[in-house]
């Protein structure tokens, strides 16, 4: 930190007074600091060999560190990497966020079970937060007041000497302690109260829909956008004297809503223009209009954020009164239009008693957009088509990426390395595009047999470490067939799973069987109240336990699901696959990005016309790739149709999957687990059809591209070939070039070169 202080505060100093772009987001999923840090700075090296000449070994130090897990999974990863490559382009973006004091639960897995546990990253302390006193704020909730007490974490740029600020608020009793109330021996009520405070920040709620709508998470939510409208209206008051007008504001602040989550800000921003500067409501609203930007990150029903009045008006009475007073304007907007009553019904705010966050931002904000292509196409089509209609001009689309940084030059340097070697530089680490000149490559043997032995090189090591972690012995030269990334249904893991067993089954029959050994990896956490997404768990698990304790088919055949996946074990799979599995069900996944971050480290992607593997095969090839499963077009058409049992009935291989989850062969214990998948699968439920997801529909296509995948690797060079196209082709998903995207379209800062 004493390095990284003196350029912080001339990176402050030099910004003051510039437009910049406020990335509100309730989660930031940042991992490890450490070695990220010193490969900014580029010092890695450095300090790496230091430590060695005195006979440390820098991995051991590096694992004191516990991850900052202050997110669930892609969103909160995202605004991670954002600020990675905000930082790296010298742009003027700062982040603000929650400092839950737990993070995402550790998973470990009991009986093939996932059980959940506290999170407490903060125990040994928190090396890169500076905590500012002189800046915590009060919010006020209806019934309690609190404090916010801002902890910043400091951004670094890749070698370049500039360093942003990630600010997360922490809630805390709005005095340290009651003393009065002490006094009078009313101990337990001081405590309380300071508990009550605590308990605003204590942990970060899991994207649990079943279990969404609770009044601590709006607290949450109304908490940290508070603080941060308030921080940035009191600076705009400190900082700009002579410009002292709130119709400039927009000149110097844009602010984007990562999801629905930081939504409250809006009304916040009203109330403290009109509540606490005398603004007048309508030109608070022309204010609030031209400085909100609005991103979506999901297209699944459940999972767009709709709040009971009540519990608004628990949080926040004044801001549930400028909510209604907006959904009046709203309205009477409409009706000037000469929409009916029913025809405004689908853009209101408030309906049925419920505040509905997207409406609300997409009505004042002067951007939406989605993360991928198709996704921003079904943002238009469907999600918001009632929006497109009136503000066409506000949709766009900015297509995720990821930072090359910490998901290349950190998590393998022996690839790194390598792509420095054949460009002759290493400018390719802030211009991601320049890989494409590894093309160059494509038919160099000695380069594509340099390319095998590096991800060989990864696989053992990856193989040694899950010996260690999960006490599993996997063969390094079989396929290493990845799928990582929280457990949903729409995200298909039983797909994976349902196949594996059809492999078990086949070589059960056939030990002689033509098939490359192949290691199907698993990792991922299931919403704790999403009974159906932990049954997927303990399906892998027990699949596990059954194929690897069976001699007959061990030496082709192993399953491992790996504890507690983090951004930390992420590092160590994705250089190692060989396949990434990206089988969602079409329309369904937003974007992705760990199919970005396999790609970037040469695994070839076995995935759906989905979220952003459409632009991954658009851009490395289908014929370097493994595409299967119906389109989004083709889903739609069979929307009301679709009959599961068909397939079952007709395809033998499905219907012994599908029965093997019945017929004893796999134990779940009496949990029921595995008969609850069995229903979904084939049995209709609660008036909806069976298979939601469209499994059953999109099996044999993918038995089939997963015979071409144990084809295929077996000529290394050709596989190798694809390898380097894919990577060649990567540079368009660097999150630098979504984040200039942002920067140029929304934003519209430039980048700070005073700082150059
Ligand atoms: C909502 C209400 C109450 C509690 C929790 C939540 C909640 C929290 C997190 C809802 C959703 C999330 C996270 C969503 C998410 O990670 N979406 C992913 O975003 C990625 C980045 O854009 C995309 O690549 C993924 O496709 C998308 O699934």
């Amino acid at each position: 930190m004493g390095l990284i202080n003196e350029e912080w505060r001339d990176c402050k100093r030099k910004n003051k007074n510039q437009r910049k772009a406020y990335y509100l987001s309730a989660e930031f999923l940042i991992g490890r600091s450490l070695g990220n840090n010193l490969i900014n700075l580029g010092i890695y090296d450095e300090v790496k060999e230091l430590l060695n000449e005195i006979g440390i070994d820098f991995e051991s130090i590096e694992n004191y560190e516990d991850d900052a897990a202050l997110g669930n999974g892609g969103l909160g990863r995202l605004a991670a990497c954002f600020m990675d490559s905000a930082a790296s382009q010298n742009l003027n973006m700062y982040g603000y966020g929650v400092r839950y004091r737990e993070g995402i639960f550790k998973q470990s897995i009991e009986n093939g079970f996932q059980v959940e546990e506290g999170d407490s990253w903060l125990k040994d302390g928190d090396a890169w937060s500076i905590r500012v006193d002189s800046d915590a704020k009060i919010v006020k909730f209806r019934d309690q007041q609190v404090k916010a007490v801002p902890f910043d974490m400091p951004v670094l740029g890749f070698e370049n000497g500039v360093v942003n600020t990630l600010r997360l608020w922490q809630s805390e009793p709005f005095e340290e302690f009651n003393f009065s109330k002490f006094n009078n021996y009313q101990y337990d009520e001081a405590v309380s109260e300071k508990n009550r405070a605590e308990d605003i920040t204590r942990v970060l709620y899991p994207n649990d829909m079943q279990r969404a709508g609770k009044v601590l998470r709006l607290k949450q939510q109304y908490f940290f956008s508070s603080a941060s409208i308030q921080d940035l209206v009191e600076k705009y008051k400190k900082s700009y004297p002579e410009d002292l007008k709130f119709e400039n504001f927009h000149k110097y602040h844009v602010i984007q809503l990562n999801d629905t989550h930081p939504i409250m800000a809006i009304p916040e921003f009203i109330r403290v223009l009109v509540d606490e500067n005398g603004i007048f409501f309508e030109d608070a609203l022309a204010i609030a209009n031209k400085i909100f930007a609005f991103t979506n990150h999901t297209v699944l029903q459940e999972a767009l954020e709709k709040w009971n009045k009540d519990i608004v008006l628990e949080v926040s009475p004044r801001c549930l009164e400028i909510i209604e007073q907006i959904n009046d304007k709203l309205v009477g907007e409409f009706k000037k239009k000469g929409l009916s009553e029913e025809a405004i019904d689908p853009y209101r705010i408030v309906r049925f008693d419920q505040v509905h966050m997207a409406n609300l931002a997409i009505y004042i904000g002067f951007s939406v957009n989605g993360v991928a292509e198709i996704h921003s196409q079904i943002l238009k089509d469907d999600t918001f088509s009632h929006w497109y209609k009136y503000r066409p001009e506000i949709f766009n689309n900015k297509t995720n990426g990821i930072t090359p940084r910490r998901w290349l030059v950190y998590a393998n340097r022996e690839l790194s390395d390598f792509i420095s070697e054949k460009l002759g530089t290493d400018n390719w680490k802030y211009d991601l595009k320049l890989l494409k000149g590894l093309e160059k490559y494509v038919d160099d043997e000695a380069s594509l047999d340099r390319l095998w032995e590096i991800k060989a090189n990864k696989k053992k090591d990856l193989a040694k470490y899950i010996l260690d972690q999960e006490g599993i012995k996997i063969n390094p030269e079989s396929i290493f067939d990845i799928q990582v990334k929280r457990i949903h249904e729409y995200k298909r893991q039983h797909l994976n799973i349902l196949h594996v067993i059809y492999l078990y089954h086949k070589l059960k029959k056939n030990p002689d069987l033509d098939f490359y050994p192949t290691t199907f990896i698993f990792g991922g956490k299931a919403a704790p109240g999403y009974f159906r997404a932990k049954g997927m768990i303990k399906l892998i698990n027990e699949v596990a336990r059954v194929v690897n304790n069976d001699r007959d088919v061990n030496d082709k055949l192993k399953v491992v699901f790996v504890e507690n996946y983090r951004v930390s074990y992420g590092e160590k799979l994705f250089p190692a696959a060989d396949i990434s599995e990206q089988i969602s069900t079409a329309g369904k996944e937003a974007s992705g990005t760990g199919n970005m971050k396999f790609m970037l480290n040469g695994a070839l992607t076995l995935g759906t016309l989905d979220g952003a593997n459409i632009e991954i095969f658009e851009r490395a090839g289908e014929e370097n790739n493994f595409r299967f499963g119906a389109t989004v077009d083709e889903l739609k058409e069979i929307a009301t149709s679709y009959n599961p049992v068909e397939f079952y009935s007709k395809d033998q291989n499905i219907k012994d999957v599908v029965d093997s989850l019945v017929s004893g062969e796999f134990d779940d214990n009496g949990s029921y687990m595995f008969l609850d998948i069995y229903n979904e699968l084939i049995n209709p439920q609660n008036g909806q059809r069976a298979d939601q997801y469209y499994l059953l529909k999109d099996f044999d296509s993918y038995r089939r591209a997963q015979e071409e995948v144990n084809d295929a690797y077996r000529d290394k060079r050709a596989w190798s070939r694809k390898m380097l196209i894919n990577i060649a082709n990567s540079g368009f998903f660097s999150s630098d070039r979504t984040i200039e995207n942002y920067a140029d379209d929304i934003w519209k800062i430039d980048k700070n070169e005073e700082n150059k």
